[in-house]
């Protein structure tokens, strides 16, 4: 179900680009003239390989420029471009590789798979 949802993300956001490629240098509504956005929230995580890993995640997604996982405060800060959902996608994307956010839970089995040093302490729920 949560993939489902996903992938109307995806469609939705699809859609929203091509639309504001017909309606040129109208910046709110994302596409090539987005505006570039930082934004800090939490994820969850151990050591140096949890670092590694989502930011390699966070990074591949694209229009995000930065992704920096502070490993004391198990924060992440992104650059991304600020269209519809793109922040509530790159938390989506932080847990399919196996670390909750904020808003997002990664998969039981997925977080299962984590190499042992890197099984943190997960929250209760989201
Ligand atoms: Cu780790």
């Amino acid at each position: 179900m949560k993939q489902l949802t996903f992938l109307l993300l995806c469609v939705g956001m699809l859609f929203g680009a091509s639309q504001a490629s017909a309606q040129t240098a109208d910046k709110s509504k994302g596409g090539p003239n987005a505006e570039v956005k930082e934004s800090t929230f939490k994820v969850y995580g151990n050591c140096g390989m949890c670092k590694k890993r989502i930011e390699t995640a966070a990074k591949e997604l694209p229009g995000v420029s930065k992704a920096n996982w502070d490993m004391d405060e198990k924060k992440l800060t992104v650059s991304y471009e600020d269209t519809p959902g793109a922040l509530k996608q790159i938390k989506e994307k932080v847990a399919s590789v196996g670390h909750d956010t904020d808003e997002t839970r990664a998969k039981d089995k997925v977080y299962k798979a984590l190499h042992g040093c890197c099984q943190y302490d997960r929250p209760n729920s989201n």
